[in-house]
């Protein structure tokens, strides 16, 4: 039954099928959207993380594929993302464990110029969930911005976070900005062009190829 309806949710993000009311897409018209196919899993039990790792996930995968492929396009993508922030609103609280002593600041954005938002949302949301304070910075945040907050919060690690090769260089000026008042800071960095290698080549502390991985590096190398 869950498996049936986790199924159902990722035909829902690649589709863009955000709530049962939306007219979009024509041939799904009345049936349950994302919202309603996730609190209806979260009521049968089924864990956040099943959710986000074998519905949303792979429903946004699959859109990219499709982009990728001609088969899908800009608007195709957008509507995709909003089901995927519906799903992902109701998994917030689940995922956010409010009874634990912060276990320091991280302070994430994605790189100027771009407007990628879901990962870092997702990494945000986990790093969160595992008992951090989170700042999140938003979208299209420049090296200043990122300096300033370090500025407010100079024991806070850093996450970046770039989904296009060719924002990948301002991941590079802003560790560099950071570093050069700031050179112990913790900085990771991930989002799907990113490679460790790169994370050496720019003097960031570390990749992390998913949330679980910025958690596992922020606990094996922040000292905040
Ligand atoms: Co864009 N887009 N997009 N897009 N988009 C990609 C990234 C692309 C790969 C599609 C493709 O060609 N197949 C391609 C980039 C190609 C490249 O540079 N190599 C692309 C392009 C070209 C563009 C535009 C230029 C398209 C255009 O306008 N012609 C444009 C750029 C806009 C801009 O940013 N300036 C654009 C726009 C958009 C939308 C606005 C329509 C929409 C974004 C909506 C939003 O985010 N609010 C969008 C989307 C949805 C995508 C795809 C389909 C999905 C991205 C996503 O959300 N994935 C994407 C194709 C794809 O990735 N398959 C694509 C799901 C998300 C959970 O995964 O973000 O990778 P991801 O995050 C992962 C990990 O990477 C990691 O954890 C997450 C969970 O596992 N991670 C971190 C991410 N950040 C991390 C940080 C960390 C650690 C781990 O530590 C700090």
């Amino acid at each position: 039954m869950s498996e049936d309806k986790l199924k159902q949710l990722r035909i829902c993000i690649e589709r863009g099928k955000g709530t049962q009311a939306a007219p979009y897409p024509p041939d799904m018209k009345d049936q349950p959207g994302a919202r309603e196919l996730t609190e209806q899993l979260l009521a049968e039990g089924v864990a956040a993380e099943k959710i986000l790792n074998e519905a949303l996930i792979p429903g946004m995968r699959e859109v990219g594929r499709k982009f990728q492929n001609n088969e899908a396009f800009v608007p195709d993508m957008l509507i995709s993302a909003d089901a995927m922030k519906k799903a992902m609103a109701l998994l917030k609280t689940e995922l956010a464990n409010s009874n634990v002593e912060p276990k320091g600041t991280f302070i994430v954005g994605t790189v100027q110029g771009d407007m990628h938002d879901i990962g870092k949302n997702l990494v945000a949301m986990m790093v969160e969930g595992a008992g951090w304070e989170v700042i999140d910075l938003g979208v299209d945040v420049s090296a200043d911005k990122f300096l300033n907050a370090v500025e407010q919060h100079p024991k806070a690690a850093v996450g970046m976070s770039a989904l296009l090769t060719t924002t990948m260089g301002a991941m590079k000026t802003t560790v560099e900005k950071i570093r050069a008042k700031f050179p112990n800071t913790t900085i990771i960095i991930g989002g799907a062009p990113v490679t460790d290698s790169f994370a050496k080549e720019i003097k960031a502390s570390g990749y992390a190829p998913d949330p679980q991985g910025a958690i596992e590096l922020l606990e094996g190398i922040a000292v905040a």
